[in-house]
């Protein structure tokens, strides 16, 4: 169910910068003016401006920077993902919040976001650096209905949006690093991680995370990683809002996702083509049992990574790592 505060932006949005009685609230919401007023006052702690015109009615003049579960939804154009929406300032992992709430059957698309991670989690038991305020650290909670072994195809398509909205909303050239970096000039701006909860060939859910460096400078990150790491501000110059920059994810997530949905992982493929990295070229490539040097020839239609050896050899990998940078032998 939409909450009342959720409702009231919404018919507030509707009629964007238009002053909307509070009869017409009442009606609507079925609750009194002077709850209606409650709620108001209660937007302005969140940092929204808003006008209150006797016989007019109410309209919103400013949406704060801030970022807030209003923040994020007033203007949200979606119709499922970020619909349901937790922010919080500071939590040790929106993972750790998704599966929380994916455990209390919470709906598909909900959303996890927060200023700060205290213990923001990587792949394999990595940590995550995620200062307060200057980046975006999102989980999602998805409930897709494929058979467990498509679900990486979900990290591909997370990193494809990624750089998709890295490219319009920032103007940047982001390439991604199979399976889930998004790399600016070689440095590591953004990270994926797919964590998934399935039971006899279903999926009951899955939590997609998002790390992404926005406005940090340089010396932000700690030092074993400032080396590795870079942010949209380091790259561009520029600093970002992070309110919109969510809104893009989200809505370009969902589109993405049900074109994935309706047709497959091929358009997905081609996206995922178009940004990246250092498809034939050789690299330095590691699984849990070997490391070796060999040449990235590109993605299967289903998602795996196809190398080839120095012999020649053609091999399909479904898990491994892709060593970069100056130092290969450096950890990514
Ligand atoms: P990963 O295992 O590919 O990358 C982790 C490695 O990246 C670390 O070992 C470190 O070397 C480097 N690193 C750590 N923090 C940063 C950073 N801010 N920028 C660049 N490099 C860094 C990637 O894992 C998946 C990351 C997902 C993060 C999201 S945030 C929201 C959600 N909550 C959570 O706890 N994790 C996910």
């Amino acid at each position: 169910m939409e909450s009342t505060r959720s409702k009231l932006i919404h018919l507030l949005q509707d009629r964007e910068r238009e002053y909307v009685s509070g009869q017409v609230l009442s009606e609507a919401l079925n609750i009194s003016r002077s709850a209606i007023w409650k709620h108001m006052k209660e937007l302005e702690k969140d940092g929204y401006t808003i006008e209150a015109a006797p016989r007019k009615g109410y309209r919103i003049v400013h949406t704060p920077d801030k970022l807030s579960a209003n923040t994020v939804k007033w203007g949200l154009e979606t119709n499922w993902l970020g619909q349901r929406l937790h922010h919080y300032s500071s939590v040790g992992s929106t993972q750790l919040h998704a599966h929380e709430f994916a455990q209390q059957n919470a709906e598909h698309g909900t959303v996890v976001l927060a200023d700060e991670q205290t213990r923001g989690r990587g792949r394999l038991n990595r940590s995550w650096h995620s200062r307060k305020g200057e980046g975006v650290w999102m989980s999602m909670l998805l409930r897709p209905e494929i058979e467990p072994h498509r679900a990486p195809q979900m990290t591909l398509l997370a990193a494809t949006v990624l750089a998709e909205v890295l490219k319009t909303h920032c103007g940047m050239k982001p390439q991604i690093k199979w399976p889930n970096d998004i790399l600016s000039n070689g440095k590591k701006l953004a990270g994926i991680l797919t964590e998934l909860q399935a039971e006899h060939d279903q999926i009951q859910y899955i939590v997609l995370g998002t790390g992404i460096n926005v406005n940090h400078e340089a010396e932000h990150f700690p030092e074993e990683i400032q080396s590795i790491a870079t942010s949209v501000r380091n790259e561009t110059g520029q600093s970002f809002e992070l309110t919109p920059f969510i809104q893009a994810l989200l809505q370009t997530f969902e589109k993405r996702y049900e074109e994935y949905m309706e047709h497959g992982f091929q358009r997905i493929k081609l996206r995922w083509e178009a940004f990246a990295y250092r498809i034939g070229e050789r690299v330095v490539v590691k699984t849990a049992k070997r490391e070796w040097r060999a040449l990235l020839l590109g993605i299967e239609p289903d998602g795996a990574l196809k190398v080839c050896d120095e012999d020649g050899k053609e091999e399909i990998l479904y898990s491994a790592e892709i060593k970069w940078g100056k130092d290969e032998d450096e950890n990514t």
